[in-house]
């Protein structure tokens, strides 16, 4: 070889490695993202800003791929998966939480809260903070408090008024221990299933009614599947962005930071879009052909619990419990 020709090839052996770094940057790494509802929706919002938010903050070095409506499938398989570390991130309800992270159950208690600001005010300070710690032993990171809603019941036999017109519903609810104690406190027969399965299974007959934030109700349509709904606010749903704790570890210190922002900047819009919903939520379900109690008399609901928060009491400790209540 001519001295002319090592050159090219030196050159060649170069440009090629260059090019090779230039392919490699172009595909940043990808995360995945997984919500159980529709991209149209509060939860949709969350996690397309935490995928826009992640890019800008890492100039383009990572990339997150959102999957809506159960595509990776419902909340508690994405847990899993993002347990597993098959999955990297998952935006979900506290619905599934408590069979990986016991300690979260509390936050799932119906009437536990005011209204949503003093939700919001609770995961926002010492004791949500507290709380996202303790999934770190569990194999997750979890970056932010998010928010699902406050629950209301829906059904297709009859309005709802107080407990007593509960009595005998056949209801879906979240696979959540604390709801399915609390809900057969109402006289509801309950049925806990996986999200996506709730439409067909409510459009078939299987369940009377389901319970869910007013952005849920809309977005999955159930309108179409339901007549009857009551605002009985009698829980608040919590959401919650997961990592995987190995995949977050690995991050660089900056980078993790950035995840946490990201996640941050995207419960604003989330809580916003929450708010947006229950603002129109009953005008626009009402047009759908929906008939809406919107005064149920929650003192009773509230009553019919009384042997369900002294079970409470005890799992759970009256003062951590207080704790919360009086959190101002
Ligand atoms: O997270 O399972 C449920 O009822 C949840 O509220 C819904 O999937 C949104």
């Amino acid at each position: 070889m001519n001295f002319t020709r090592r050159i090219t090839a030196v050159g060649l052996a170069c440009a090629l490695s260059l090019g090779l770094a230039g392919h490699a940057l172009a595909q940043a790494p990808s995360m995945k993202i997984s919500i159980s509802i529709a991209q149209n929706s509060h939860q949709g919002i969350a996690i397309d800003t935490f995928a826009k938010e992640v890019e800008k903050r890492t100039a383009g070095r990572i990339k997150v791929q959102p999957f809506y409506a159960g595509a990776l499938g419902g909340e508690r398989e994405s847990i899993e998966a993002v347990q597993l570390g098959t999955q990297e991130l998952t935006f979900s309800s506290t619905g599934p939480v408590p069979n990986f992270v016991p300690e979260a159950r509390i936050l799932d208690i119906p009437f536990l809260f005011r209204d949503k600001a003093h939700a919001r005010a609770v995961l926002d300070g010492p004791i949500g903070e507290e709380l996202l710690t303790k999934f770190d032993s569990k194999g997750f990171k979890a970056l932010a408090w998010g928010e699902n809603g406050v629950r209301h019941m829906t059904n297709s036999k009859r309005a709802v008024n107080a407990p007593d017109d509960l009595k005998g519903l056949k209801m879906r609810t979240m696979e959540n221990p604390v709801h399915v104690a609390a809900y057969k406190g109402f006289g509801i027969v309950t049925t806990p299933m996986a999200f996506p399965e709730v439409f067909t299974a409510l459009q078939q007959g299987t369940v009377d009614g389901q319970e869910n934030p007013l952005s849920v109700i809309m977005s999955a349509k159930f309108d179409q599947v339901q007549k009857h709904l009551s605002l009985t606010g009698h829980v608040y749903s919590p959401a919650i962005f997961l990592m995987n704790k190995a995949a977050y570890d690995k991050l660089s210190p900056a980078d993790q930071k950035s995840f946490v922002e990201a996640a941050k900047e995207a419960v604003k819009l989330n809580r916003a879009r929450v708010d947006e919903d229950d603002a129109k939520g009953v005008a626009e379900l009402r047009g759908k052909g929906m008939s809406v109690v919107e005064n149920v008399d929650k003192a009773k609901f509230v009553a019919a619990l009384a042997p369900v928060y002294a079970e409470f009491d005890k799992q759970f400790g009256k003062p951590n419990i207080d704790r919360i209540r009086n959190y101002k």
